[in-house]
Formats: structure tokens, sequence, C-alpha cells
């Protein structure tokens, strides 16, 4: 196989029971115990999290609290403390940022490294990755477990083959023999269903998939046939296989809606209400995209097609539609000329950046907001922290900044 030979070395380390393992840390009490996270007992939530001596149980996330307290009456349950995963997150990014610029967080508490280029300054690999594990350890209180492969698709698989606080390197002639001997089920994007179609296809592990004629992949998953093939080879053609640092993920200018008035019209209230209809657009593509927006921009076209555009920026970064709306309103309460009818309106917002993908915690999810973590992009990011948290957490990241800046 030589597709997935690219002489690079990628890491992906995934924080072991994450939200589970930080309250053990802050609560010495409940250490080496079952601990379910996302609810108490009653109450109608589902498991976002456990410790690994609940998983014993066979407590899995996403299971209702319900359930889980059936299955593991004496376990600990705790409600889930969003802005301390958020913090913790925060200082991850710090310590993985230190080790190389090529960092791509994939979730809360996932990343990829591309470390290729530290090989030479810092040591070996495991050498690296030790380092990694240390300060993660003594800084942090944390474990995590290390994959190292030639590409992102076989270093997600070797940092779950020895969870928790393991450290899996896969040499480049070590893929056939370790990767390929694994079952389809550990591959990225390969679920229950297409386990089964594989499996009945007599294709079981990933090199029995990587080498399958692709004619008949294409037969049984259509395009997506082609796709799980190049998966299986960890082909890094697949432009989703690349490390893309935060910085550099590319995405629009501008992200926008108008509207056109079936009639022209003076009614603030009709207007009023497409521009709150514009505004929720306008937010979910934004918010899809995983962008915030520091410029909000209003056109007005009137009856007789004069056009005027007006805009405000911010030192924060807006992304919800009541913010979108409320600027808005502002800029037309400012700009509009009563005399003439509106025949148009539309927003548009610009300076856009990247707001950090979490896990699909939909409650974190909206909160996060997280970008590279360089010295003067901190300063936003704890004006946005500020806002959004209030003064407990600047003041902690204030500490950080000061460590940032002494590292
Ligand atoms: N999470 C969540 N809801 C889910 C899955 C996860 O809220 N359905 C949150 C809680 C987890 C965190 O995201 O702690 C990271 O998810 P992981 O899938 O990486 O799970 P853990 O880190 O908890 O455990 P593992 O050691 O298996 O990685
Ligand atoms: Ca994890």
């Amino acid at each position: 196989m030589s597709g997935w030979i690219n002489k690079k070395r990628i890491m992906h380390i995934d924080m072991d029971a994450f939200f589970a393992s930080i309250e053990q840390r802050d609560l010495p009490s409940i250490k080496g115990k079952p601990v379910i996270v996302g609810g108490i007992p009653g109450s109608r939530g589902v498991v976002a999290t456990c410790s690994y001596e609940a998983r014993k149980s066979g407590i899995t996330s996403g299971m209702p609290i319900s359930e889980a307290k059936k299955r593991c009456p004496k376990a600990i349950f705790l409600r889930t403390y969003g802005k301390k995963y958020l913090y913790t997150a925060w200082q991850l990014l710090e310590i993985w940022n230190r080790f190389t610029p090529l960092v791509e967080p994939v979730s809360i508490d996932e990343a990829y490294l591309d470390i290729t280029g530290s090989i030479g300054m810092l040591g070996n690999e495991e050498k690296i990755a030790l380092l990694i594990k240390k300060e993660i350890r003594e800084k942090l209180k944390l474990t995590c477990s290390i994959g190292i492969a030639p590409n992102k698709v076989f270093a997600k698989i070797a940092s779950g083959l020895q969870k928790p606080d393991g450290l899996t390197i896969i040499k480049d002639d070590e893929v056939d023999k370790i990767i390929f001997n694994l079952p389809v089920s550990k591959l990225w994007g390969i679920g229950k269903k297409s386990e089964k179609v594989l499996n009945r296809l007599g294709i079981k592990t990933i090199g029995e998939l990587a080498n399958t004629p692709t004619k008949v992949l294409k037969q049984w998953f259509g395009i997506n046939g082609e796709l799980i093939q190049r998966i299986a080879k960890g082909e890094e053609k697949n432009k989703n296989i690349e490390i893309i640092p935060l910085d550099k993920k590319e995405h629009e200018k501008s992200i926008g809606n108008e509207h056109t008035f079936p009639e022209d019209t003076d009614s603030i209230d009709y207007i009023f209400s497409e521009l709150m209809n514009l505004s929720q657009k306008t937010g979910k593509r934004l918010r899809e995209k995983r962008l915030g927006a520091k410029t909000i921009t209003l056109k007005l076209r009137y009856k007789g097609f004069f056009t005027t555009t007006h805009q405000k920026s911010f030192p924060n970064f807006i992304y919800k539609d009541e913010e979108i709306f409320f600027h808005s309103k502002a800029l037309f309460n400012k700009i509009y000329n009563k005399k003439e009818k509106i025949r148009l309106i539309g927003i548009s917002l610009s300076s856009l950046l990247s707001i950090f993908d979490t896990s699909g915690n939909p409650s974190i999810q909206k909160e996060l907001f997280f970008y590279n973590s360089k010295t003067e992009r901190l300063y936003p990011v704890l004006d946005s922290l500020k806002e959004r948290f209030g003064e407990k957490i600047i003041s902690r990241g204030k500490v950080l900044q000061y460590a940032y800046k002494n590292i």
C-alpha cells in the first residue's frame, strides 16, 4: 500500500473521560469512583460522559440519566459545568500550540497535531508525546491518550487503542500489521449499518476494505464507496485529512441575506419583522459555519432604487440572532429616511472568524468561542469570554495570559 506513505507524522490527542476527569480532579473525594456527568437522578438529562469506573457498568454517553442510575445506583451524578470544561479546553490548546503551530482542534477535548517539523527540534516523536502528557498531567492534573501515525485517520484510531492514558505509535511499516488488521468499525465514518453491509460482503478488516475493488464498493455505497476506501487507505488526497490550524481555516468574507418586499412599504412593524427574519437566517448560516462576526452592514433600497448601506463594528464577536437583530435595528433607526417607502432590506455580516468546533454538546457549542491562541489573539478571546462569563473567568484568563507571555 503506497497511498498512506506521506512522510508526515500526525499526532491525535484525546483527553480521557474529559468532563468526568475534570470533576474528579476538582473533588478528590470522588476520585476512583464511578462518576456520571450530565444530570442528577430525577432530571431528564442524558449522560455527557462518565468515569472509567462507571463504564464497567455499561454506562455510555447519550444514555438517559434514569437508565444510568438503574445500571449503577452507587454512582455519583453531577451536572455539567460547561464554563469549567471550556476553560480547560483553552488551557489544553495553549499547551498543544507550544509543540507545533499545526494544531487542529476537532472537538472540546481532541486535536490533531502535525509534529513532522517538531521532531528534529524536540527529539523523537515518543519524547514529544511523553512531554505533552507530562505537561497535561502536571499543569492540568489530567490524562490523555495519544496516537501517532502517518495520517489523521490512523492517528485517531491509534489514540483509541490503549485508552486511558495510552500512547500508541504506528510507524509507516507497521500500518499493515496494526491498522489493517483492525475491524472496519474502528474507522471514522463507518457506522453500524455500513459495518453490516461490509461484513456481508466479506469485508471485515480495514485492510480488506482498502484492497476491495472500488467498483464493488461503489455498487453498494454509491460515491461514498470511494470515500470510505480512501479513508481506509488513510489517503491524504481528501482535504479533510490535512491539518488545518484554526487561523488558517478558510471561510467566506461575508454572510448576508436580503429581502425584496412584494410591495414597497413604510410599515415599521412589517420592516422589523422582516429584519428579524433576516437576522435569524443570517445568524443560522453564521453558526452553521461556526463563525462569529465583528461587523454588521445594513442595506436599504428605497422605492426609487436609491440604495444606501451603513455599518457598525464591534470589539467582540456577535453570532446570536438577537444580537444581529438588535444592531441591524439600531442601524435602520439611524439611517431610515421616513419620507420614502422601502423596496429592499438586507443584512450582511463580515470580519468573520472561526468559533471553535466542539463535542456536539449544544449547551457548550453555543458558548464556546475559541480560536488560535497566539498572543495577539488572546485579547479578543478574553473580551468575548468576559462578556459571556463575567469577571471571574477573566481574572483566570489574565493569569493564563501572563503565563503564556512567560513561556
Ligand atoms: N460529550 C457530551 N455528549 C456526548 C459525547 C461527549 O457532552 N454525547 C462531552 C463529554 C465528554 C467530552 O464531550 O467528556 C469528550 O467526548 P469524548 O467522546 O472524547 O469522551 P470522553 O473524553 O468523556 O471519554 P474518552 O476517554 O472515551 O475519550
Ligand atoms: Ca475524550
